[in-house]
């Protein structure tokens, strides 16, 4: 752990001491009671009055009288006068509620008879964990006590299962203090510090799994708001990013370029920043770097256990036909190696727009082409002990489903497999979100384990995070 981790810690921990952190947590002490009770089928709920989304995120007009703002000497959050207080364990004022999502009721029940027609290898049983909004990548605590959930809009939820039978009880949103821009992507480190990849900011929650029972929690910038790409360069497409802690302890967060295929004029620019790839940097934020090169979008990757190398997934060019280019699963066995686009649009087929440029030298080739359009995001390698030996150290992945398909492909769970000599191979996992008619019944985002070896994936569609289980013959 670094100086700037450990600092943090202690502050924290001298903070809680002195018994002040809950003080002005109103969240219930027990689960079920957290929510608020059903009055209808939608499923987001304004805790209290209603005025809770429109708190949420907002700092306070004044500062409350104990806690005065300004008194603080470093700013490590301009423009964000509630990080800033966060940062300082100071509280924002006290204004913000929660928002809790119903759990049960009509709209859970039409969840659970769609999971009635999906499909899975025999032996296992998929089952719903929890209703999440606009569910995206998933982080699970390490101590077993939340999963959290970012979005491609504001909020990120903490999603508890008190009594532990396997299905959450509670669902709120997580520092709801704060405002939050596109924070899609959390994960965790081994120490327990959650990270926070948004469209252009990185935050730091240390012992997030101890605050987030109350409004006010513990945060520290990273990557300041507008740092982590130019903000000229900010855009509504390919803005979710994913991040994951490396072996060698850096953080790793994805970038993805905005365009179906950038222009020449904007290639050196992304480059040097690490757009349409991934970057690496110390968990402190410094000694940042391009780790990859090539990507269009990249939106899931993980590292073997066993190598500790990266594999991730990348979404490939539109516009080229129902059947190509391929989607890829790609496998990086070393620092600034390049994976091809925009050269390549997907696989070994070429760009139109790039056809007759020369490609860089040294392109790495997918190790596994997905089918075309089924935009491959979130994964996860296999490390648990629950699944049959066959599945261990697998790679279990998400496809979202395609959007510009004649017939659409994907929208469920694939696995795959890696032999001895680095090659693998793929196959559907868990199907059936796509009806016989061609419509979405959910589209499937994220794969994530928990500690006892089952898995959970995150709908975006449908808002929800079902639960994978092995239960045997
Ligand atoms: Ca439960
Ligand atoms: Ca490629």
């Amino acid at each position: 752990m670094n100086s700037f981790l450990r600092g943090a810690l202690a502050a924290l921990l001298a903070t809680t001491t002195a018994s002040s952190a809950f003080a002005q947590s109103p969240a219930p002490a027990t689960g079920a009671e957290a929510n608020v009770p059903s009055s209808g089928a939608a499923p987001v709920q304004a805790a209290g009055d209603g005025a809770a989304s429109d708190a949420a995120g907002s700092p306070p007009a004044s500062p409350s009288a104990e806690a005065p703002a300004g008194e603080t000497a470093t700013s490590t959050s301009p423009g964000d006068p509630s990080l800033e207080r966060l940062s300082n364990f100071q509280k924002t004022g006290g204004e913000t509620q929660f928002t809790t999502i119903e759990q049960t009721g009509a709209f859970a029940d039409g969840i659970k008879t769609t999971l009635e027609r999906i499909t899975l290898p025999d032996g296992f049983r998929i089952a719903l964990y929890a209703v999440v909004p606009d569910a995206r990548h998933m982080a699970v605590g390490p101590q077993g006590i939340v999963t959290f959930v970012g979005t491609r809009k504001d909020k990120v939820w903490a999603v508890t299962d008190r009594n532990k039978d396997r299905i959450a009880d509670e669902v709120k949103d997580f520092a709801p203090s704060l405002k939050f821009t596109v924070p899609n992507g959390p994960c965790f480190s081994p120490e327990g510090i959650l990270y926070i990849a948004e469209q252009n900011r990185v935050l730091n929650f240390p012992a997030a799994e101890f605050f987030y029972e109350g409004t006010d929690v513990a945060a520290f910038a990273t990557v300041p708001q507008g740092e982590l790409i130019p903000p000229a360069e900010e855009s509504f497409n390919h803005t979710a990013r994913v991040c994951r802690i490396g072996p060698d302890g850096k953080l790793y967060i994805s970038l993805g370029q905005p365009f179906n295929v950038p222009a020449p004029e904007k290639l050196d620019l992304y480059r040097e920043h690490g757009i349409g790839g991934i970057i690496r940097m110390n968990q402190d934020g410094s000694e940042r770097e391009v780790f990859t090169y090539g990507v269009r979008n990249s939106v899931g990757h993980d590292f073997d256990p066993k190598t500790g190398e990266l594999w991730f997934t990348d979404n490939q060019v539109d516009g080229m036909g129902d059947d190509q280019p391929p989607g890829e699963l790609n496998h990086q066995t070393a620092p600034g190696q390049h994976f091809g686009f925009p050269w390549y649009g997907g696989g070994d087929v070429r760009t139109v727009e790039y056809a007759n440029e020369e490609p860089p030298a040294d392109v790495v080739f997918p190790a596994v082409e997905m089918a075309p359009h089924a935009a491959d995001l979130g994964m996860t390698f296999y490390t648990g002990n629950m699944f049959p030996e066959e599945y261990r150290g697998a790679i279990f992945s998400a496809q979202h489903g395609s959007w510009n398909r004649t017939t659409p492909v994907g929208a469920r769970v694939m696995v795959t497999r890696i032999a001895e000599d680095g090659t693998a191979t793929t196959e559907p996992f868990a199907e059936g979100w796509i009806d016989e008619s061609g419509e979405y019944l959910g589209r499937p985002v994220d794969v994530a384990q928990l500690r006892d070896g089952s898995l959970l994936v995150s709908d975006d569609l449908v808002g929800a995070v079902y639960r994978i289980w092995y239960e045997g013959q």
